[in-house]
């Protein structure tokens, strides 16, 4: 590959690159003196869960192994007892040792679903923060002003509102920076909310006589309404491990727009094949759905393997395409002494909703079945003592037994 084709690669979705002329000068010494770059990304592991949006990083991270290079991933063990405050409007809640060993574990279980193993060094910032005396915190401290950390939009906005900043929130960039030292980064990688700490890697490694990094940010991939960023919290996000038919069906149900962006930050098709695809879609001659399932089966292949993503294909096209029952639905079963069950009533027992209200709206909008039936009043009353097969739009079923 020539230096112009590996650059085209590695900028491929990424918001910034500082700077691409460094980045260039890299690539160009590490052909010319036969070494590999040093890439670094970390991760606070503060929560159990990985969802799609965290790939985004693991896919950046993977181009840089296809052209031989080294990725350092680091477990921010250290820094996660701190917590980051990028973006925050408050001091997080600190999380114990424990917690963040049981996170990281998930973490170093997951990412070899992308990363190649051989490439890839899994390190913790435990291993040499927690080795700094006093004297060095303060000499690093020492690197860096009050001024130019307020420059930071979340740190400016806190202060001017009054809001309490603590100290070690200033320090958190800071060891974020020396871990760049630390490991003499040739690049580090990050979401655009990263982008103040990355600089300020830069900056310290600098300081300490190492040849700065180049900072890339990537953008925080959007969840399944296309809108908001990708969260557990908004309830928009496809979970790593979740059943390959829950994330074949999650994907499938994205909007044609969305399909692209996930297909350029998400997919291992070259951009060649991403525009072919586009351009046969906006000819006419391949359908939108076609290329959505495409993608939805490689991503169920790469994190549950070939023979489940097409079983979730399969299935997915029986309870779609053909309006057929799923295979497995599940059953439960609901006491209710008296005779009859007011509809809305038996979806919230069934976990169908968690009100009364938002199954009576969702009557009302047509989207509840009852043996296969279209159920239109929300004041409809079920006698107990039988089991209903009971639909919630496309995708929710369940067999639900009243004993009464
Ligand atoms: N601050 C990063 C985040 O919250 C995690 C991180 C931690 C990155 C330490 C790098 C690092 O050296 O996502």
């Amino acid at each position: 590959m020539s230096i112009e084709e590996e650059l085209n690669l590695l900028l491929r979705g990424v918001v910034e690159v500082i700077s691409e002329k460094e980045l260039k000068q890299k690539l160009i010494s590490a052909h010319t003196k036969k070494r590999t770059l040093k890439v670094k990304a970390g991760f606070d592991p503060t929560a159990p869960d990985i969802h799609l949006g965290h790939t985004v990083l693991l896919q950046k991270l993977k181009h840089f192994q296809e052209l031989g290079h080294d990725v350092y991933f680091l477990i921010g063990d250290f820094t996660a007892m701190i917590g980051d405050p990028s973006g925050k409007s408050e001091t997080r809640p600190a999380l114990t040792r424990e917690e963040v060993l049981i996170n990281a574990q998930t973490y170093e279980e997951q990412i070899f679903k992308i990363l190649e193993p051989t490439r890839t060094k899994v390190v913790f910032n435990s291993s040499w923060l927690s080795k700094m005396s006093a004297i060095d915190v303060v000499k690093l401290c020492s690197h860096y002003t009050v001024a130019r950390m307020l420059e930071r939009d979340d740190f400016h906005k806190r202060f001017l509102n009054e809001q309490p900043i603590s100290i070690h929130e200033f320090i958190y960039p800071l060891l974020q920076g020396y871990d760049s030292i630390a490991l003499q980064a040739d690049v580090e990688v990050g979401g655009t909310d990263q982008k103040f700490n990355l600089l300020v890697g830069r900056e310290l490694q600098r300081d300490f006589g190492q040849e700065p990094q180049v900072v890339m940010t990537l953008p925080l991939l959007e969840g399944l309404d296309g809108v908001q960023k990708m969260s557990k919290s908004l309830g928009n996000y496809i979970g790593i491990t979740e059943p390959p038919q829950e994330m074949f069906g999650k994907i499938m149900s994205i909007s044609d727009q969305l399909m692209w962006r996930y297909y350029e930050l998400l997919s291992d098709s070259s951009l060649k094949e991403i525009s072919e695809l586009k351009e046969k879609v906006q000819k006419g001659s391949l359908h939108p759905k076609e290329v959505k399932k495409q993608l939805a089966l490689e991503i169920v292949t790469r994190f549950h393997g070939q023979k489940a993503a097409k079983e979730a294909e399969i299935e997915f096209e029986r309870v779609f395409k053909h309006k057929k029952l799923p295979k497995k639905i599940e059953e439960i079963a609901i006491s209710w002494p008296e005779g009859k069950i007011w509809l809305p009533k038996l979806l919230q027992l069934a976990h169908f909703t968690s009100s009364t209200s938002e199954a009576k709206r969702l009557i009302i909008q047509g989207g509840v079945k009852i043996n296969q039936e279209k159920v239109m009043s929300p004041e409809t009353e079920i006698p107990s003592g039988k089991t209903y097969l009971i639909q919630l739009g496309k995708k929710k079923f369940k067999k639900v037994k009243i004993f009464s």
